[in-house]
């Protein structure tokens, strides 16, 4: 399904006053604060999320999975749905492919009908925890780590078949996320294992063409339940230095102990230009992989601060990757989506609003109170119609779930795609 320019207009049209009203008085008061109010919508236009394939159906735990109706049930359905977030929200530009569930099978029309949605291919991502049925090799106690021979070289053929795959849809980057790890002491030589690991890195880096990108995920634990191979963004950070300069490390906001001070490390990593980029959730306890900004929106607007100071300050990082990475086990995937995507353009609007160099001298006068002042008066302004103005800019909607719902799109979905279609992923 597409949704025409009428349609977009009928949703706007009673609400454009509104919005009008609310922006102009907003932009009034930041505008005799010194901020740069158009220069500021601007960066919000110009900041696209790239969606995940494999989010766009219903997720699970161990424990089970409520399924949702008129999921995609192909790559061609998964693209016409990313396609329906960008036309709401004209922030969510690209698509992240996971490998094997998403092979096209006719590139040529795959990347049309991307381009028919103006969305690009973002980091596709290689899958070495899950045994495939045509596999020789088992990924059981490992992949790039595994003390088998056969297992790793398996593990990083696979990686240049990504890459090959994502080269003929114009992606530009590669995410190795590893399950490697043990579940209990004793089971696993710590050395050999970060050693294969890094060797074998290194044969998936030779396969990297000249302008591409290695994003290295770290995760604490899941689904090895004793130790990680790849466990912290240190470890990340090493194994990314040892590859060269093509390769970063990507930071997952669900993939760290409670607590961890997260915009900590990313500052770390802009300072050292290893930073790649993101998957973007929120979580209570573990990699629960939930709404962006439904948990911890001040730490993601702290995380937001840091990004923003290192894009003014640390030109060696490169800009790096936006992607979103949930999982909906209860929500309506697209309305959650379009929830996340708001969260971050919220979060990022609300960090533009600081004045960096302000916020410096304060932080050089020990001035811990103007400090938090500087930081709150931001987090406290309500920056909706600044995103409002972003959207309308480029063509999107005022309010992308109530547009969602008065179009009745899940409805339309169920009707085209039948109410058991189901979503390959996780
Ligand atoms: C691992 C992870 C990784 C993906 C997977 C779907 O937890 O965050 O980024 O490969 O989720
Ligand atoms: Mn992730």
């Amino acid at each position: 399904m597409k949704i025409d320019i009428n349609q977009l207009e009928q949703v706007n049209k009673n609400s454009l006053s509104g919005h009008k009203e609310r922006y102009n008085f907003l932009a009034e008061s930041l505008s005799k604060q010194g901020r740069d109010v158009v220069g500021i919508v601007e960066k919000i236009s110009k900041f696209q999320v790239a969606i995940p394939s494999w989010a766009l159906g219903a997720g699970g735990t161990r424990f089970g999975r409520f399924g949702f109706q008129g999921e995609p049930s192909n790559l061609e359905q998964k693209i016409d749905d990313v396609g329906i977030l960008h036309r709401l929200t004209q922030t969510a530009g690209a698509i992240s492919l996971h490998i094997p569930w998403d092979v096209p099978n006719d590139y040529g029309a795959i990347k049309e009908l991307a381009s028919s949605h103006d969305i690009l291919f973002d980091a596709v991502n290689s899958n070495t925890f899950q045994d495939q049925a045509i596999a020789k090799h088992s990924y059981k106690y490992g992949s790039l780590s595994n003390t088998s021979k056969v297992s790793r070289e398996q593990a990083i053929a696979h990686n240049i078949d990504v890459i090959k795959i994502g080269d003929k849809l114009g992606s530009k980057s590669l995410t190795v996320w590893l399950a490697d790890g043990s579940n209990f002491p004793g089971q696993s030589n710590f050395q050999a294992a970060l050693q294969n690991t890094e060797n074998s890195l290194k044969e998936i880096y030779k396969g990297l063409p000249d302008d591409w990108k290695l994003f290295i995920e770290y995760k604490p634990y899941e689904p090895n339940f004793y130790s990680t191979v790849i466990q912290d963004w240190g470890t990340s950070f090493m194994l990314a230095n040892a590859c060269g300069d093509k390769a970063y490390t990507l930071v997952d906001l669900g993939h760290h102990l409670p607590n961890t001070n997260i915009e900590q490390i990313v500052s770390t990593l802009m300072l050292k230009g290893k930073l790649g980029g993101f998957h973007f959730n929120d979580s209570k306890y573990g990699d629960d992989d939930l709404t962006v900004g439904s948990v911890k929106p001040y730490a993601l607007f702290l995380i937001f601060n840091a990004l923003v100071y290192g894009m003014e300050n640390n030109p060696q990082n490169p800009y790096p990757a936006w992607m979103i990475d949930a999982s909906h086990n209860i929500k309506d995937p697209l309305e959650d989506l379009i929830q996340s995507l708001e969260a971050i353009q919220e979060a990022y609007a609300k960090a533009l609003l600081i004045d960096q160099k302000e916020l410096r001298e304060a932080q050089s006068n020990h001035d811990v109170v103007k400090c938090q002042e500087i930081l709150q008066d931001a987090y406290r302004t309500d920056v909706r119609p600044l995103l409002e103005k972003a959207r309308l800019n480029a063509g999107g909607v005022l309010n992308p779930i109530a547009a969602y719902r008065a179009l009745e799109i899940r409805k339309k979905l169920i009707q085209e795609r039948g109410a058991n279609s189901v979503a390959s992923g996780l």
